[in-house]
Order: C-alpha cells, then structure tokens, then sequence
C-alpha cells in the first residue's frame, strides 16, 4: 500500500489539526445519524492524538465504545478530473468514515492505514463534512485481544498487555489526489551481486488507459544509474551502494506511467534501500555480514497525546538512540507511524516490525493482569475469526512495510500462548502465510518466558529465537546470582534444540529515577544496571546471541495495577526522556561495539 506523496501528478492535502470530537457512551450517534450535521457538544481534539489524556476527566481516560471526530474541509477546485482519495494513517482500533452522508469506508485494526476513492462523493471548490467514528473496544476476535465487561457502572475494558489502551485518531488524517489511472502499488526486492546491487521491481497499475511503465533509479545525488520499462522487471546498479546498518544510503525509484502519445500520466517515487537479509546457521546476516541487534523494544507513548504521532518526540527518541550506540528497535507491541520507518531508512537504522497480536496468552493474562482465567484458543475466546484478523494484521503489515530495507525481520506476535497443540495449530499456518506474503524476509515471534525450550511447541516454524526473558525481576528477583545461572542454562538449551540466532528482545527491570541503593534492591537505578550487565555477561557468553534490546527505552503508561508505579518504569529514560544510571552503561556498551 502506497503512502500518498505529491509529485508532478499527485498533490495531498493534511486534515490534521482540531476536529469537533464527541463521546456517545449512549450510542446515540448512529440512531440520530451524527454524520448529518454538526457533533453535539463543544469539545474538540487535536488530530493526530488520543483522546484520553486530553482532558482531566477519568469519564475521558477510561472511555470504552465510540467515539466521533468531525470537520470540514474544502477540496480544492483544482483536483477537477483527478481521483480524490480520502486516508487515515491509524484508527485506533476500528472505524467507520462518512463524507457529507455518505458512509464511505470501514476498517478494523488500529495501527495500519486504509484510504478510500471519494471522488464521487465530493466536488472540488466545494465544502464537505468529515466524520469519523473510532471504536476502541478489544474483543476475544480482535487483534490485540481484550473483554468488555458490563457492570453496574458501565462498560469496562480489561486487556492482556502491559500498555494504556489508547485511542482516536493517533496519525495523519490526509486526502490526495491520484490521475485516473495510476500506479497502485509498487513492490521492490533487492539483492546483491558482488560489486553490483539488483532491483528487481513489480508496479501495479489501476484505472483505464492506453500505457507504458517505465522505472528510472537515481542515486542519492540524483543521477540516473538504470532504467526499465514494463511493469516488472530487473535493475542493475554497478558499483552499487548498499544500504546498511548505521549507513541508510537511498536510492529512489520512480515509476512512470506513459500515455500512447508519450505523455507523463503519473508518477510516484519510492526510495530503496540495496541490502539483503539472511540467517545461517546461528547468524542473522545483513548483507552477508553477522549483524548484531543492541537497542530497544520500544511504545509509541508520550505524555498527554498518549499514541499520537509525535514528530519531536520520534526525531529525539531516534536522536538518543543514536547517543547509546543503538542500532536497531522491534516497534513493540504494534506497527509504528510509517514515517518512523523512512526515518530508520534514511538512518540506518534496523527495525523488527511486529503486528499488533499482543495478550494471546491466558497464562499471563490470569497472572500479570489479574485476568478470570480463561482458556486462550476456544471457540468463545481466540478462535477461528480471531485468526482470521491476525492474518489480516500481518497481511496489512507486510502491504504497509514490505519495500522499508530498515525492516529485517517480521514479528507476527508478542507473548502468545505457544506451549499447546492449540497454539501450534493456530501459529503454523499464519507463519505460512507470512512467507507466502514475503519470502524475503526471516519470520519471528516473541516467546514468553513461561514457554521454555523444554514446553515451547512452535518456535520450530521460526528463523529466529526471540525471547522476553526477566530473570532477576519476575524471577529470581534481588538474587542476580540464581538469576544469571537460569538464564545462561536457558539459552544453551535454546542453542541445542534449534541452533538459530537468538535475540534477546526484552530484558530489564523497573527502576523509579533517583530512587538509589548500595545494596541489590529492585526499583533503584542501581539495580536496574546490575541486572542488565547480569544479562550482559551472558550474552557475551553465549555465540548464538545475535541481539539485546533492553525492555525499554522508556517509561510508558499501562492500565492501573499493583505492579506498576504511575506506569511501567524499565525504560532507561523516564517518560519524558530523562537518562536514568542504566543509560550510561548501555552507552559505554554500544559505542565500543560499533
Ligand atoms: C512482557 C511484555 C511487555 C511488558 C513487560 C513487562 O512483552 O509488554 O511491558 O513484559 O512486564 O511481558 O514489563
């Protein structure tokens, strides 16, 4: 799935900004028919944002069913004659838009994109009415899962992940213009060959019209280095530069739809990164050489817009990062803004890109989160639809993020249940599908600590071992020794049933800043740096250990519970991104590796 760009034949209007915004606990709004006239009420919200910490209301912050965003806005008199398409970057977690009183698109998932054909329904010069109603209720079908209860008191929303479930509107609400006939969809892989680099490229075409393809790559400085036509085909680039860690060198892809008269009709550049992905053996390889991963799982989270993307907070995390020696994140616990994805291309930055199917685990959700057990795979609980829109998340990532060089791996899910023949059977054929939709890249998922290489029964379908491990904190807490045996005997026996990479992709412990000790005490600075030079010293220990993203870069908001302080305290910075002890010493870590 493109992300609208202007170009000689495209131009794109931003809607974000201040839209009339309703809460409709009653459900009222789809019986009177909002998308008819103005929103009730005087509140307004900012787009791209959560609504939830926007006011100081808990009727706000803790809201559960629909909510509405209304404004207006003129297409301009000059988009006549082209296709108009209307565009939401995230809809947290599901949507229905109208312009004027026309319903015009639906979607379910709230962190992909979906965009719909609105010519037909608006004029250019004229003003319309854009409305929009997001739903941020989690049931056992969707992806991630949740259960409303009914109470007393009114709907409740309980989840199975460790993050405030926030919602609204959270990126770039946009319209843009596409001619008639256009490039729809464009698919690059890359390879490299010796010396030389190959692109071998695939455009879809849509709407009626006599035409050529045809492709032309430049290279940073914009010269020509090869050209095509025909709507797939292969590039050669001599001399190629690669795209690598630490160095997001771009290449850019135009592709060019010509009439029969030799007219350009439309035009639409992608940037490509020349790399390749592999694994051997125990080695994850980035073009041909071991990579290893140091970094984050990270949360797309900052005070008072909650998930809204955030173009200071995203250049400042990147810009810590980097100040670490990091070189790489997993966008934990759901696919991220796609501009933090250009941003890691142009960066060098490596990306593990995991759907949002986090909390498929009964056995956590009981425990950590205090849930009513429940069996996890059942008809009533995660079945056969639920299955059904995790494929869909997969399959709308891999569209999404498929041509991003920065991403190296897919995570298909974060902590399920995967210790049952129920999990096997639910796991083995969406890990099918995630080859058959790209075979290009190595698949993962994020194994939860319960499920040891003795009791795991899916990793097997996997290129990767990635493990959330916290022994010294759930396990083995203030005991760093116990701690370090547990965890080294582990990972040999990961080493010895699968002899894959192994990535560490979350380790670490909760620590409040300035809270200090001189002796091993869990929630002080200290601690937090003793436990993560304990995991250190293992790493270092054991070859098949390809990567180590500390749990996490910051401190984010959670749903309230007794195990968490105002949130969840593992980040290295506080909310607002204030070093604690720990990022010092990954720091002096990370820089003497690269
Ligand atoms: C893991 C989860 C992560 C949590 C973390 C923790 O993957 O989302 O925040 O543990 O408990 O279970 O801090």
């Amino acid at each position: 799935m493109l992300r609208p760009r202007e170009t000689a034949t495209r131009e794109q209007k931003s809607l974000d900004g201040l839209w009339r915004f309703a809460l409709d606990p009653d459900g009222a709004g789809r019986a009177e028919e909002w998308w008819n006239g103005p929103l009730p009420g005087t509140l307004e919200a900012p787009v791209p944002a959560s609504f939830n910490d926007l006011f100081p209301d808990a009727s706000v912050h803790d809201y559960v069913g629909e909510v509405w965003y209304q404004r207006r806005v003129r297409i301009p008199a000059r988009w006549a004659g082209e296709r108009i398409v209307l565009r939401f970057e995230a809809a947290t977690h599901g949507a229905v838009a109208w312009v004027d009183d026309n319903r015009v698109v639906e979607h379910q998932g709230g962190y992909t994109p979906f965009e719909v054909d609105v010519t037909d329904v608006v004029e250019p010069g004229a003003e319309h009415r854009v409305t929009a109603m997001v739903d941020n209720r989690l049931t056992f079908q969707t992806i991630p899962p949740g259960v409303v209860d009914e109470t007393p008191d009114g709907p409740r929303q309980r989840y199975f992940h460790d993050f405030f479930n926030y919602a609204g509107l959270h990126r770039t609400v946009s319209l843009h213009t596409t001619p008639e006939f256009h490039v729809s969809d464009v698919t690059v892989v890359t390879g490299l060959d010796g010396s030389a680099g190959t692109v071998a490229y695939e455009a879809e075409v849509a709407g009626a019209g006599g035409h050529e393809v045809r492709v032309v790559l430049r290279d940073a400085e914009g010269a020509k280095v090869a050209r095509a036509a025909g709507g797939s085909g292969e590039l050669r680039i001599e001399d190629v530069q690669p795209w690598r860690p630490g160095e997001g060198y771009l290449y850019q892809l135009s592709v060019e739809l010509w009439s029969s008269d030799d007219a350009l009709v439309d035009t639409y550049p992608l940037a490509v990164g020349v790399r390749t992905v592999a694994v051997d053996g125990t080695r994850f390889l980035i073009n041909g050489e071991p990579f290893y991963f140091t970094g984050f799982g990270k949360h797309e989270d900052s005070a008072v817009r909650g998930k809204g993307h955030d173009r200071p907070f995203m250049v400042h995390d990147f810009a810590l990062m980097e100040w670490l020696g990091a070189n790489s994140f997993r966008t934990s616990h759901y696919p991220y803004a796609e501009e933090v994805l250009e941003y890691a291309d142009r960066h060098g930055i490596v990306v593990i890109d995991e759907t949002p199917a986090v909390g498929i685990n009964s056995g956590l959700a009981a425990g950590a989160f205090g849930a009513t057990p429940f069996t996890t795979f059942s008809d009533e609980t995660v079945n056969a639809d639920t299955q059904a829109a995790h494929r869909e998340a997969i399959r709308e990532l891999i569209a999404r993020d498929k041509n991003h060089p920065s991403v190296v791996m897919w995570s298909i899910a974060n902590e399920p249940e995967s210790d049952t023949p129920e999990s096997r059977a639910y796991f083995e054929p969406l890990a099918a599908e995630t080859r058959r939709l790209d075979p290009t890249r190595p698949v993962g998922f994020v194994n939860v600590m319960s499920a040891t290489p003795d009791v795991d029964v899916i990793t097997d379908l996997f290129d990767v071992v990635m493990l959330n491990r916290y022994y010294g904190w759930y396990v083995s807490a203030g005991d760093l020794a116990a701690a370090e045996r547990g965890l080294e005997a582990e990972l040999l026996a990961w080493v010895e049933r699968e002899g894959k990479p192994i990535i560490m992709t979350e380790y670490g412990g909760d620590a409040m800043i300035g809270v200090r000790s001189l002796t091993p005490a869990p929630w002080t600075e200290e601690y937090q740096g003793e436990l993560l030079d304990m995991f250190h010293r293992v790493f270092d220990r054991v070859d098949a250990v390809v990567g180590e993203q500390v749990w996490n870069f910051a401190d984010f908001a959670t749903a309230p519970g007794v195990l968490r302080v105002d949130g969840n305290k593992k980040g290295v910075f506080t909310r607002e991104r204030r070093p604690k002890a720990a990022a010092y010493l990954l720091r002096e870590r990370w820089r003497a590796r690269r």
